[in-house]
């Protein structure tokens, strides 16, 4: 049994839809071992935006923000894994992708800081909220095995 498994929300942003990366980024999280328990494509409409960039409201960023998250499709998914949270932000890299790690999607992916390619969600309790505006709990699938979980139930007592 992983002793820490959490949820996360993963978006894969209009940029990367466009940019023709979504294989890419989701071959990523496959190789890394998360499971993927729920995805979807869809337009976000300003009144999303709003809620999930409630934080922003009010900031010098925040209309180009909304402008940007509503001009195309983006890729929504829940991933669970070990400290998936803490993990999937160190896998996406610093929100500039000039000060993104190489080999992070934001420092493989990404130029411009608005254009990003990826969001994750920053603590628990984003997560559960962030989840929650994207996700029906019967949308999330996650009765199945991943062949991490696998190894470890024939490994461990
Ligand atoms: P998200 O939320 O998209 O995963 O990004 P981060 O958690 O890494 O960063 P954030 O919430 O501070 O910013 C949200 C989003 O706004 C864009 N942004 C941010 C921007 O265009 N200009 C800015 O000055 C900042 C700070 C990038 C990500």
């Amino acid at each position: 049994m992983l002793t820490n498994e959490e949820r996360t929300f993963v978006a894969i942003k209009p940029d990367a839809v466009k940019r023709g990366l979504i294989g890419r980024i989701i071959r990523k999280i496959e190789d890394k071992g998360y499971k993927i328990v729920a995805l979807k494509m869809l337009q976000v409409d300003e009144e999303l935006a709003a809620k999930h960039y409630a934080e922003h409201v009010g900031k010098p960023f925040y209309e180009g923000l909304v402008r940007f998250i509503t001009s195309g499709p983006i890729i929504a998914m829940v991933l669970q894994g070990e400290n998936a949270i803490s993990g999937i932000r160190k896998f996406m890299g610093k929100t500039d992708p000039n000060d993104a790690e190489v080999g992070s999607i934001r420092g493989d992916f990404a130029q411009v800081m608005r254009y990003n390619s990826i969001h994750g969600s920053d603590s628990k309790e984003s997560a559960e909220r962030e989840i929650g505006l994207y996700f029906k709990e019967e949308e999330i699938c996650d009765g199945w095995e991943t062949m991490l979980e696998m190894i470890m139930r024939e490994c461990e007592e």
